[in-house]
């Protein structure tokens, strides 16, 4: 196809999400450094190729004054990056607030403490006036950057009101939401006070899509139960208005991680691992210092494990990369002491002069550090208490095929839905029985592990990122013309 104007027509996509793909730094009055930011969304995205992109979001740095703001655009420019500025207050409000202290903790089915849920009580009205605030402004910069033919692509819990501000704008706009996290039973949505606004508001988008489709499954109980609307299985009906709900299950960038195994920073960095822990079987978790990782119960069941297994003893050492996230929150900052306390003591207990059995770091690995660690690893332990998807456990596994190791893999993330036949799928809360698989991944015979990885390589090569994002976009683009044919009939 060509534009009017002879130039090649190629849809664009506004990728909406809270956190632009990098953070800004400020260097001066007019200067800005770039630096990638982390994160599963991020990873995902990156991932993706052939689409004319644009990205929108908040750079992660408060810039009061016009001159900043007009130099963080222009640099954010050469990325196809556009900012959205979000002043303290909001960013207090509605980020750490509404946002990390109300949605994330709920969606993943984790009660708060009971002073934090009085004071989330009695705070609760401003930080969500805040939250819808931040997604107008969202919505104000999205509507100013977007043109006729436009794909607009809104993610995660940040952006649920999102949609519809951008359809009052425009009821044409073709506009998706995702969220990457689990979407929960509609028991604990409907404790949310803002429940029915924020249900309707997705709603105004066109398709709406979960990693998962029990995640699906619950947004549609959710919209039947607390709106009376009708679930269909194509999605939710309001009013002869269908909103295309479906299951998108993420992936990762495989041939990117793949690729990287046989360059030469990679390969040296396995040699000095395998310097380094000659002798020991490699255990590893990655995963952002969350309380939905569960970190401490997954060194609870190392200990477990070594308790019962003293012939392990010294074969064996776990590797925990834990990268710190919202270090400015209270919770996050206990669960940090928590992590290191734990870690001291087990070290303590069953650690020699030469050798302890965990080595914890807090911090991010660059990618050719992280794909060694996993080229070299025996057993990847993730014990998420839920997780929307989980991709440590995809790059785990697109990096094993020459040493074929054990995915020990929580049954509450969703990658359990698309690795489960391959991994030994744990409940995480249950210590002895996580500490038991460790024991069963250890003395795996070659065979199973083989039969076990070839399943898991096979989804994580062919699911991929790229795959993902052009479902979702062709999906999209198909709903919309549907529902025009229906309006016309
Ligand atoms: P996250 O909660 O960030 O993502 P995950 O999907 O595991 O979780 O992705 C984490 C990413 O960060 C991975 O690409 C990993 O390599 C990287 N990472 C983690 N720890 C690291 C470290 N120490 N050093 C370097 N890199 C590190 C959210 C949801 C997930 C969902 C994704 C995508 O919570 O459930 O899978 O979005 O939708």
């Amino acid at each position: 196809c060509e534009r009017q104007d002879g130039r090649p027509f190629r849809q664009r996509l506004l990728v909406v999400a809270n956190r632009l793909p990098v953070s800004a730094v400020r260097r001066g009055e007019d200067a800005w450094s770039l630096e990638m930011s982390g994160g599963g969304l991020v990873t995902a995205l990156l991932g993706v190729k052939g689409f004319e992109a644009r990205w929108i979001g908040w750079a992660g740095v408060n810039v009061p004054d016009e001159i900043g703001q007009r130099a963080l655009t222009d640099a954010l420019a050469q990325k196809k990056c556009i900012p959205v500025f979000l002043d303290e207050e909001i960013v207090h409000q509605y980020y750490n607030g509404y946002c990390n202290n109300i949605l994330w903790p709920l969606f993943h089915y984790l009660a708060l403490p009971q002073e934090d849920r009085l004071a989330t009580t009695r705070s609760f009205q401003s930080q969500f006036a805040a939250y819808r605030k931040a997604n107008q402004m969202f919505a104000d910069v999205v509507n100013k950057h977007y043109e006729d033919g436009d794909v607009v692509w809104c993610h995660d819990y940040h952006l649920m009101f999102l949609p519809k501000c951008l359809k009052e704008y425009n009821s044409n706009m073709k506009v998706g939401w995702f969220l990457h996290t689990p979407f929960p039973s509609s028991e604990i949505h409907r404790t949310l006070p803002s429940r029915s606004e924020l249900l309707r508001s997705v709603l105004a988008a066109d398709l709406v899509g979960f990693h998962t489709y029990d995640y699906a499954r619950h947004f549609v109980s959710a919209c039947t139960r607390i709106l009376g609307l009708e679930g269909t299985p194509e999605g939710v009906e309001d009013q002869g208005r269908l909103t295309r709900v479906a299951a998108f299950p993420i992936g990762i960038d495989a041939v990117r991680f793949i690729g990287a195994l046989d360059t030469p920073p990679v390969q040296e960095h396995m040699k000095e691992l395998k310097e380094r822990f000659a002798g020991r079987k490699v255990m590893l978790g990655v995963d952002r210092l969350d309380m939905i990782k569960g970190i401490p119960q997954k060194i609870l069941a190392f200990e477990k494990f070594l308790e019962e297994n003293s012939d392990w003893h010294d074969k064996v050492v776990l590797l925990q990369i834990a990268v710190p996230t919202r270090t400015d929150v209270p919770e996050y900052q206990k669960l940090t002491s928590q992590v290191h306390e734990i870690v001291g003591r087990i070290n303590g207990r069953f650690g020699t002069l030469t050798a302890v059995p965990i080595h914890h770091l807090d911090r991010s690995l660059d990618f050719h550090k992280l794909c060694a660690l996993y080229a070299v690893t025996d057993i990847a332990l993730v014990t998420s208490l839920r997780d929307g998807m989980n991709l440590v456990s995809y790059e785990f596994v697109a990096c094993q095929d020459a040493k074929k190791g054990v995915l020990i893999l929580s049954e509450f993330a969703g990658a359990a839905q698309s690795l489960g036949a391959g991994a030994i799928l744990v409940n995480p809360w249950n210590i002895t029985e996580v500490a038991a698989s460790i024991a069963q991944a250890l003395n795996m015979p070659a065979e199973e592990r083989e039969k076990r990885h070839r399943h898991n390589f096979a989804h994580v090569t062919t699911h991929t990122a790229q795959e993902w994002a052009e479902t979702f976009v062709s999906e999209l683009n198909d709903t919309v013309v549907e529902a025009q044919l229906r309006t016309r009939q």
